[in-house]
Formats: C-alpha cells, sequence, structure tokens
C-alpha cells in the first residue's frame, strides 16, 4: 500500500451536474393553474399507497426556491442540469390551452439556469402524463402520440432560443413495466399485450417529437434517457442462460435502445413478440417515421444491473404472461448491495454500458444521465457541523467514475457525468424514504436545505474536471 494519489481527467468541457423532475421536485402539484397528472389523481384515490402518505402535492418546492436552488448547484461545480417540463403544468388538459403561468415559470427557471452559466438539458415526459390524457387511455391511445408531439413542438417553439438539449422521454420502460406490468405506477394493469401496446406508441411518441425538432431546424440537439440495465446471465458457458439473459435485454433495453438510436426495431425482438402473439396495433408510415428520426445523443441512467439464469420452468399458460416465462432472477453469490433500495451496486456496469454503445450503437455521442445511491434516515450520521457525512455516497460515485473513466479512455463517447440527485427529492411511492441528495431536504422544517459532505467532495471532482484517486 502506498499513500500516492493520482488524478484522473476528464475531456475538456465535460458536464458535471444532476438530473431531477418536474414532479419530484416542484411542488405547488395543484397550483399557478397546473392540471392534474397521473400522480397527483392516484394520490387523492389511494394515499395510502405513498410511504408515510406523502404525495406529490408539496414536493421539495422548487416552484418557489428555484432561485436559491439554482445558486447552489453553481456552489457545488454544477455546468449543467437536468430537469423536466410538467406537460399538465404547461398544457392542463394535455392537449389545448396552455397555461400562462407555466410558461413564465419555466422561462424564469431556464433563465436563472443561463444566468448562472448552467446548462439546461430539459425532458419532455418524466413518468407524468396529465391525467386527461390518461383517461382516454394514455400510451395505449394513439391519439396521446399526436397530442404529445404538439406538446412539444409547444416546447421548442416557447424554449427553444433558451434550451439547447432536448430529451423526449426519461425511461420510457417504467411507465410500461411499472403502469402495465407491475403496479408501480398508475393505471396498475397487468397485461403483457397492452405493455406492449403502450412500448411502441412511446416510441413513435419519441420520434415524432424528434421529427418536430427537426422540421423546426432550431441549433440544439434532441435526444432520449433510458435506463440501461446490462443483463449478465448465471453462467457465461451456459446457452439457455445466455438466451434468458438475451431475451431480457432485448425487453428491457433493445426494446428502446434500437428503435432511438437505430431507427428500427432488433429482428429478434420482432420474433419473439409475434411468437407470443403481442404485436402491437401498427399505423402506416410507423417505420419511416422510426427510420428518419433517430436520436442525437443518448441520456443513460444506471443504477444497478439484471442478474438472470434460465426460467426453472415452464411458465403457467393460465397465468397473465409475463416478461419473467423468458428468464428466472439470479443472485451473484458476490453481489453487494445498496440494502436500503434492495439494489446491486454493480461499478462495471456503467463500463460495460460505455463498450456497448461504443461497439454498437456506432459509439453515439452519451452521457451518464443518472446515478446515485438513496439511502434512509441519514440524519444518523449528521456530525457537529450539521452535514451529513455521506462517505457511501462519496465511494460510490468515486467507483463508478473510475470504470466510467475506463470506458472514455478506451473511445467511449460520453460526455457528462449526473447525479441523481442534487437535493433530496420525492421518490414516487417511496415518498421521502430513500434520499438521495448533494443537498439534504428537512421536510419538517420548511424544505431547509443544507449541503452534505459528497456536494463539497463532488465539487472539487466538477471543478478540476477530475478525480483524484489513491494508489492502493
Ligand atoms: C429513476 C428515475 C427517477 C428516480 C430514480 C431513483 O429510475 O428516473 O425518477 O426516482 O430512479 O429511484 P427511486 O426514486 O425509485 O429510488
Amino acid at each position: 500500500m502506498s499513500n500516492d494519489k493520482y488524478n484522473l481527467s476528464f475531456p475538456p468541457n465535460f458536464l458535471w451536474g444532476a438530473a431531477c423532475s418536474a414532479t419530484q421536485t416542484e411542488g405547488a402539484s395543484l397550483e399557478h393553474g397546473k392540471g392534474k397528472n397521473i400522480w397527483d389523481y392516484w394520490y387523492e384515490i389511494n394515499p395510502e399507497k405513498f410511504f408515510n402518505n406523502i404525495g406529490p402535492k408539496d414536493t421539495s418546492n422548487f416552484y418557489s426556491m428555484y432561485k436559491e436552488d439554482i445558486k447552489r448547484m453553481k456552489e457545488i461545480g454544477f455546468n449543467s442540469f437536468r430537469t423536466s417540463i410538467s406537460w399538465s403544468r404547461l398544457i392542463p388538459d394535455g392537449r389545448g390551452e396552455i397555461n400562462q403561468e407555466a410558461v413564465n415559470f419555466y422561462n424564469d427557471v431556464f433563465d436563472e439556469f443561463i444566468n448562472q452559466d448552467i446548462t439546461p438539458i430539459i425532458c419532455l415526459f418524466h413518468f407524468d402524463m396529465p391525467l386527461a390524457m390518461q383517461n382516454i387511455g394514455g400510451w395505449e391511445n394513439r391519439e396521446i402520440v399526436e397530442a404529445f408531439a404538439e406538446y412539444a413542438e409547444q416546447c421548442f417553439s416557447l424554449f427553444g432560443h433558451k434550451i439547447k438539449y432536448w430529451t423526449t422521454f426519461n425511461e420510457p420502460i417504467v411507465p410500461v413495466e411499472c403502469g402495465y406490468l407491475y403496479e408501480f405506477h398508475y393505471p396498475c394493469v397487468i397485461d403483457m399485450k397492452r405493455a406492449v401496446q403502450v412500448a411502441y406508441n412511446t416510441a413513435i411518441a419519441s420520434a415524432k417529437a424528434i421529427e418536430k425538432y427537426k422540421s423546426l431546424k432550431q441549433d440544439g440537439k434532441a435526444g432520449i434517457i433510458l435506463n440501461l440495465t446490462p443483463s449478465y446471465p448465471r453462467d457465461n458457458e451456459n446457452p439457455e442462460d445466455l438466451k434468458a439473459a438475451n431475451i431480457a435485454d432485448l425487453l428491457f433495453n433493445r426494446s428502446f435502445l434500437d428503435p432511438a438510436v437505430n431507427g428500427k426495431y432488433p429482428e429478434e425482438l420482432i420474433s419473439l413478440i409475434k411468437e407470443n402473439d403481442l404485436i402491437p396495433v401498427i399505423s402506416d408510415g410507423d417505420e419511416n417515421i422510426l427510420l428518419n428520426n433517430k436520436v442525437d445523443f443518448l441520456g443513460v441512467n444506471y443504477y444497478q444491473p439484471r442478474r438472470v439464469k434460465a426460467p426453472s420452468k415452464v411458465w403457467d399458460s393460465n397465468k397473465p404472461l409475463m416478461p419473467e416465462a423468458f428468464f428466472d432472477y439470479y443472485q451473484w453469490p458476490e453481489r453487494k448491495m445498496n440494502k436500503y433500495r434492495g439494489w446491486e451496486i454493480y461499478e462495471k456496469g456503467i463500463y460495460d454500458i460505455a463498450m456497448n454503445i461504443k461497439n454498437n450503437y456506432g459509439n453515439i455521442p452519451w452521457y451518464v444521465s443518472e446515478n446515485g445511491m438513496g439511502v434512509q434516515e441519514e440524519e444518523r450520521f449528521i456530525n457537529n457541523e450539521d452535514i451529513i457525512e455521506d462517505d457511501y455516497r462519496i465511494e460510490f460515485i468515486k467507483e463508478h467514475l473510475i470504470w466510467l473513466h475506463k470506458g472514455i479512455s478506451e473511445g467511449s463517447n460520453c460526455f457528462g457525468y449526473h447525479i441523481w440527485t442534487f437535493m433530496d427529492n420525492w421518490s414516487w411511492l417511496n415518498g421521502y424514504k430513500n434520499r438521495y441528495g448533494f443537498f439534504r431536504v428537512d421536510i419538517e422544517n420548511n424544505f431547509k436545505r443544507s449541503i452534505k459532505k459528497s456536494g463539497l467532495w463532488f465539487k472539487k471532482v466538477a471543478e478540476s474536471n477530475s478525480l483524484e484517486i489513491s494508489a492502493k
């Protein structure tokens, strides 16, 4: 062991910052002319489903605290930040009249980012379907695809002179899984055929939004944010395990990655969908819409890998078909866990993603758009100076950055790293259970923000554009 230290430098103009979403941070969810989205409604009818009965109404209060928050971002070295526009705030009924208060709010927020020299990356859809749109079928209804494209066009026209990085969706597979298979999102349907329709319509909606963006000839870029979850087989030599891992990859990663980046679905996925009678309704011209509207860049959210093995038994045909018909989950004996969130921590996954993008997706420009560690009851770690000493988070980020750096040094075209998240925020059904922020948010004390040790540490990384590590 030596005490020597050395620095890993990141490419010039590397983006350092964090991500959040409108519903999780804005608060004021029923005020200032905003329409309801599915979260407002679900909380209204089933508040008991939400951790400690905390709903989306007052999430972290960014709506009124954005100026100080953006200043705080600057203070810890951010040069970029991602959030989303709330569709139901901008267009309360999803289609039709625009809420001028929302236009003013987003204009002010974007101006503040620009004043602080922080590049805003703006997402159009982060799990928050306007209720009026869900009431007529949500993503199952092709009309919503058109409504989304119109909403996207409105956003580009209103804010395109300020925003140069747009993303159509955040993790579009999540509303598919959580809303139509596993009951973590409204409308809590369990139906794989409907799930496939939702996924398909979402992919078309993304391409149509990109088509609108291109037609406006603005001078920015349009991308998509995907949660890529590398699928690792139990045994690399076992063909059945390899097959299971490949199917998991097709269903959960390539179902959006391929249409977004390559403009078409993988043949293997099409066959799987056909063989299982899951073909969605397709409209004339869709193929060309996908082919002609590929993304300019990719955001990748990475938290955990997916480890699978061959299914141990044949799926009971009396049960509704689920993705688990094609694989069983597998616990790697050497796994390291974030026990609070129940997710495996596997830092090398970020390198595998970097290489996959380089080798199989034309080395498209991409950035890490979310990576982070949610921990419960962090007050345990408050020191005498009222700072949470979250060394576990520093360790988590550091180890991921080391692997990311290796991917970049081997030629992967990665242009940034964003943490989830800047300040503790509301995590859907989990409310404020697991905390992810560089700033603590005291929900019992007017949402008071206080810096954590990780925020101070990140400032050094971001400002020096490099990571100091000790030689082992
Ligand atoms: C991602 C989402 C975020 C965020 C994060 C942490 O999947 O894009 O919205 O919530 O995960 O997960 P969770 O809040 O479920 O702990």
